[in-house]
């Protein structure tokens, strides 16, 4: 079902108009009422006047996350604290998250845009849906919640985590959307399997996955241990958090929702615009936004572009599936974490010496991380109990900071490989 054709199969000659006429009243709002934008935009000699089709958004200037650092927590908001009803966050690079807020219209565009994604998916007033992301200061689960709702499906918020009793609810609540990583719908299928469940014979039909990156051959192994279609949606906390783009039936690309957010593909080394086809880094604004407006807001992540009309009618610019990203950001069971911050959390810890190694076990269903560490000789004992004590100090210091769950390996000084040039120091399993 298309939840709201006036706007997913409006003609491109309409949609260009609304769009510049968005984009114009967001760089007069970012102007006015955000200094770190109004600094950017004086730098290019650009004034909000100056735009006149949607081909200026070329001269504008990109925004990252080393601004959003620089500006944390409220310092991109454009309105006032008061009329902001909603935080959520996400990783930073270093120590602090990324901090979004939402305006009570926020939270209704939001609720809108997750309407037409799960409506893609053929999620309808008849569905339960299990949201199994976590709720919290992540995106995913709020976000699916309310536009679930807003269909009519009757939503069960079991969160993540608690795998056995995800399974009894799907059983006895006669779950039929799952919303989760397609990783822990990798795992939960296993797990049931354990159970004596065999996922096949429960009543789910259609699951809506994202968060992470995924294959194509990840998704048939998930379509057939549930017995379900498997669709694909994107988005990152920056630009709205999941909605920004989300897979119809016809399982040709995600639907982005471009009267909200204008897309761009561009090449990450010479920041050129490419043309539709073309494979490169992700740039999004937003134009509608109220609370947390982004300009150009560079994600890292790659993908291609595909404007033609897809043939479940919706006209919106697709993008593929993401293939990878510019950035060494990983994600570890749904948790985005940057090597950064692991270590910055490392160098806050006395005891360790400044080498590190990170590995990526990805050979089961969830990712795990190892982090290897060296104690520093000059501060370490060597008895048993103490090098047990920096392990646990270490594994809680990371857990409490970053909210991942890593296994901690000190290894013998001066082991871990050091090198003159760029050290490698993440390693997947
Ligand atoms: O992961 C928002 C989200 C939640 C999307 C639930 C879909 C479902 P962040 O925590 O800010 O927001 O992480 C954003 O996750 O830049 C991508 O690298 C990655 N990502 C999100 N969805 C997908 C996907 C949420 N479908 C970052 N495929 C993004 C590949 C994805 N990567």
């Amino acid at each position: 079902m298309i939840w709201d054709r006036e706007h997913e199969c409006m003609d491109r000659e309409s949609l260009e108009k609304l769009q510049l006429g968005r984009l114009k009243q967001l760089v007069e709002r970012l102007y006015q009422r955000v200094p770190h934008y109004r600094h950017a935009l004086d730098a290019r000699g650009i004034l909000p006047k100056d735009i006149r089709s949607l081909e200026d958004l070329r001269r504008m200037p990109f925004t990252g996350k080393d601004d959003l650092r620089q500006n944390y927590p409220y310092g991109l908001f454009a309105v006032p604290l008061d009329e902001v009803v909603r935080l959520h966050a996400s990783s930073g690079t270093t120590g602090k998250p990324t901090v979004v807020g939402y305006t009570w219209r926020d939270i209704g565009t939001w609720t809108e845009l997750i309407a037409r994604i799960v409506s893609q998916a053929g999620v309808t007033s008849a569905d339960v849906a299990q949201v199994c992301f976590s709720y919290g200061l992540f995106t995913g689960a709020f976000g699916l919640h309310y536009g679930l709702e807003k269909v009519g499906a009757t939503v069960v918020p079991s969160s993540a985590g608690n795998t056995d009793k995800q399974i009894m609810l799907m059983e006895d609540f006669g779950t039929t959307a799952l919303i989760s990583t397609p990783s822990y719908a990798l795992y939960l299928a296993e797990a049931a399997r354990e159970a004596g469940v065999e996922p096949r014979e429960l009543n789910l039909k259609v699951g809506l996955f994202g968060g992470e990156p995924w294959t194509e051959s990840m998704g048939r192994q998930i379509e057939s241990m549930w017995g379900i279609k498997a669709t694909d949606n994107y988005g990152l906390s920056e630009v709205i958090g999941p909605g920004v783009a989300g897979e119809c039936l016809e399982g040709a690309g995600l639907h982005i929702s471009e009267d909200h957010f204008l897309a761009e593909v561009i090449d990450p080394d010479t920041e050129e615009p490419l043309p539709y086809g073309e494979k490169g880094e992700l740039v999004f604004t937003t134009l509608t936004k109220e609370a947390f407006p982004v300009l150009r807001y560079r994600t890292r992540d790659l993908a291609i572009l595909d404007p033609e009309v897809c043939a479940c009618g919706r006209t919106s610019v697709r993008m593929c599936k993401v293939m990878g990203r510019t950035d060494d950001m990983l994600i570890i069971r749904g948790v985005n974490v940057f090597p950064s911050q692991i270590e910055s959390v490392l160098m806050s810890i006395r005891g360790i010496a400044p080498h590190y190694l990170l590995i990526v076990d990805t050979r089961g269903p969830l990712n795990q991380l190892e982090v290897q560490v060296e104690p520093d000789p000059t501060v370490f004992t060597g008895s048993f109990r103490d090098l047990e004590a920096l392990e646990a100090s270490v594994r809680r210091r990371l857990q409490s900071v970053l909210s991942i769950s890593a296994r901690v390996k000190l290894v013998e000084p001066k082991t871990l490989e050091r090198t003159a040039g760029k050290s490698k120091r993440i390693q997947t399993a």
